[in-house]
């Protein structure tokens, strides 16, 4: 049996409603895969325990979770990004055929293994800088078999690495070229097949629908929903990012995890969003790449008291951007989120939006021991400084990841 105690913390456990759940002269006893104490340093039990860790004041903190990410895909879209500098917006650049569908084309032409090894060097930074799970979304195959092999990949990464990975079907996340102007047959064709076939693999654990002008309309994304309610399976959906389709209000009804982007998110539906247990997901990096302006109604979302989670959507198009930290300081800086909120919003409100939070995304006795040791005294260092990873060690499920050089 094997357990850790981890001595002179400042523990932000994040335990309660809201606040970090500081707890300085902490102390944090793992035992094999679970948090199995957490208290002061004069209560701690320190006889027997083979590995004790003295973090000489330093921060504790839950492995961090990115709730939101479209990580498994093939190729770049760094031509896109020049051609938007050079005027073109990201609607127009969707309308041409490229955007989404471009990434849809070196998707399918790419093997599994292709797809493996391209996706290790986006994962990096994020395993480095603490996160111990992650969410990925299907979404640029738009065929069975094609979202069935991102899927793979994704299920792959968690067998390989030393993370936890929430798979998510996104067979609607845009149109294929073959069904050009043949939406609802499309749609017929997830409902009926692709989401069956990939759940029949078990490879879906949620199912995500992109609702906008550019993508699904709202009957079509409640289609999809009902199908995934009907297999059993949880869902959420990608809303009001470029307009105001209502998508999130009828999401939050049926029961969604989470409602992703809201940039343009009314305050009426706010208010009806908050009568659900539905999170509230901020993607500051698409927010920031695509120099939207419109801002997410944060206020509402306080006063409302909807619980707020914070992701990378880390994508080639959208959000390139594969450093939670960083999405932590653009939530302050670009929204003007606090850096408690920032914390939460990628600690225990990321994993109430999987779903998960009876097990992770908090320090509570119980919970598997997902624990990030930091370099810094307090939390709101995390999402101050830009550029600088703080991060000096990682344990998943109680087992060290990457340790740190100053255990006994
Ligand atoms: N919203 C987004 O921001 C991404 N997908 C979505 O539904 C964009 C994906 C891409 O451009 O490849
Ligand atoms: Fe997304």
């Amino acid at each position: 049996m094997s357990q850790t105690l981890f001595i002179n913390a400042t523990i932000a456990c994040l335990d309660g409603d809201s606040g970090y759940g500081l707890r300085e002269d902490g102390a944090l006893l793992v035992d094999t895969e679970k948090i199995a104490w957490v208290g002061s340093m004069q209560d701690s039990p320190a006889a027997g325990v083979a590995e004790v860790v003295d973090c000489k004041g330093r921060l504790l903190t839950p492995g961090l979770i990115d709730c939101h990410s479209h990580l498994v895909y093939g190729g770049d879209r760094a031509d896109e990004f020049e051609l938007r500098l050079e005027g073109a917006s990201y609607a127009e650049i969707a309308q041409r055929g490229g955007g989404i569908l471009s990434t849809v084309n070196a998707t399918r032409s790419a093997s599994e293994a292709e797809l493996f090894e391209q996706v290790l060097p986006r994962l990096k930074p994020l395993l480095d800088e603490g996160v111990t799970t992650v969410e990925i979304k299907s979404g640029y195959g738009l065929d069975s078999d094609n979202e069935i092999k991102m899927l793979r990949v994704a299920r792959h990464i968690e067998d390989e690495l030393q993370l936890r990975v929430q798979k998510t079907f996104l067979g609607a996340h845009a149109l294929p070229p073959e069904y050009a102007d043949r939406s609802d047959d499309y749609i017929e064709l997830v409902c009926d097949e692709m989401l069956p076939n990939a759940h029949a693999e078990g490879l879906v654990d949620a199912v995500d629908v992109f609702i906008e002008s550019i993508a699904f309309s709202l009957a079509q994304g409640a289609k999809v929903l009902d199908c995934a309610q009907a297999l059993g399976l949880p869902f959420k959906a990608h809303v009001e990012q470029l307009s105001d389709l209502g998508g999130a209000l009828m999401a939050a009804e049926k029961g969604a995890l989470s409602v992703d982007h809201i940039e343009y998110l009314n305050e009426t539906d706010v208010a009806r969003l908050a009568q659900s247990d539905t999170v509230a997901v901020l993607l500051p990096g698409a927010f920031y790449v695509l120099r939207e302006t419109r801002l997410p109604p944060l206020a509402a979302l306080r006063t409302q008291r909807v619980p707020i989670a914070l992701a990378t959507d880390a994508n080639p198009g959208s959000s390139p951007v594969h450093s939670i930290l960083l999405i932590m300081n653009m939530a302050c800086t670009l929204f003007r989120m606090t850096p408690t909120e920032a914390l939460r919003g990628v600690t225990i409100n990321a994993a109430r939006a999987l779903g998960l939070d009876q097990q992770i995304g908090s320090i509570v006795i119980g919970k598997q021991a997902d624990i990030v040791l930091w370099d810094v005294d307090r939390p709101s260092m995390l999402s101050y400084q830009v550029g600088i990873n703080p991060c000096a060690g990682v344990m998943q499920a109680g087992t060290w990841r990457s340790k740190p050089g100053i255990s006994s």
